[in-house]
């Protein structure tokens, strides 16, 4: 069975948001029609304690950007984000929510962070999607949202690795791009991995839906 994953798409990644992505809102209306597509739909949220280790507000003297050691794990600072029970970390207003069966909580422990829908960076907490995924007999995934070279690239590798068929929704995705090409290249890697790289509109060709000019789907 197929479920489609939304990654973390919350108002912090959003263009005026503490960790914003460009053009991140742009994929909030390609989630809404691919979810009228698919009959499964589970979504992630960054969860942050606010005293997470990645946050540069957290240090003394060190910025965004800089690369820190986090329980033994190399770490980019970010701006304070998803800071549990904030707005900040709400999904985004204009996602919809009916079809979202589940969420996945990440990034709850202050000491690790986690870019994985799965699994934590170190590799040791599971948010237990990976279970939820098997008990519920879905083998094959198709992922989008935010951040191409961060949460969208880490999810698509463990799920790879996890034996789904993955599938990623290249307009469904925007980078940080701390470094020009960052996206770009996590798209490769995801490739080289075996992930299959679509469109929407190759997801949705074949279906009865199509957007409008207002971005509303129709369904003949
Ligand atoms: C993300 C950086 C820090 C993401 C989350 O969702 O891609 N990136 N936390
Ligand atoms: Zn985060």
């Amino acid at each position: 069975m197929k479920a489609l994953l939304l990654v973390d798409l919350q108002n912090d990644f959003l263009p005026g948001g503490a960790l914003a992505v460009p053009g991140g809102d742009e994929v909030v209306p390609v989630a809404n029609l691919l979810q009228l597509h698919f009959d499964r739909v589970i979504a992630t949220q960054d969860w942050h304690p606010a005293d997470h280790g990645s946050f540069a507000s957290n240090y003394v003297g060190r910025q965004p950007g800089e690369l820190v050691e986090l329980a033994g794990q190399p770490q980019i600072l970010w701006p304070a984000h998803c800071v549990q029970g904030t707005p900040g970390a709400e999904l985004a207003p204009g996602l919809e929510r009916p079809k979202i069966e589940k969420v996945f909580f990440k990034g709850v422990d202050p000491q690790v962070d986690s870019y994985s829908a799965f699994f934590d960076n170190a590799a040791q907490r599971s948010t237990g999607l990976a279970e939820y995924l098997r008990v519920t007999r879905i083998n094959e995934v198709y992922i989008m949202g935010l951040a191409t070279d961060y949460c969208v690239k880490f999810s698509a590798l463990d799920a790879a690795q996890l034996g789904l068929r993955t599938t990623i929704i290249e307009d469904g995705c925007r980078g940080v791009e701390l470094a020009d090409g960052d996206s770009e290249r996590a798209f490769e890697a995801m490739q080289q991995a075996g992930v299959d790289v679509v469109s929407s509109s190759e997801i949705l060709a074949g279906s009865n839906l199509f957007p409008t000019a207002e971005g509303i789907p129709v369904s003949l």
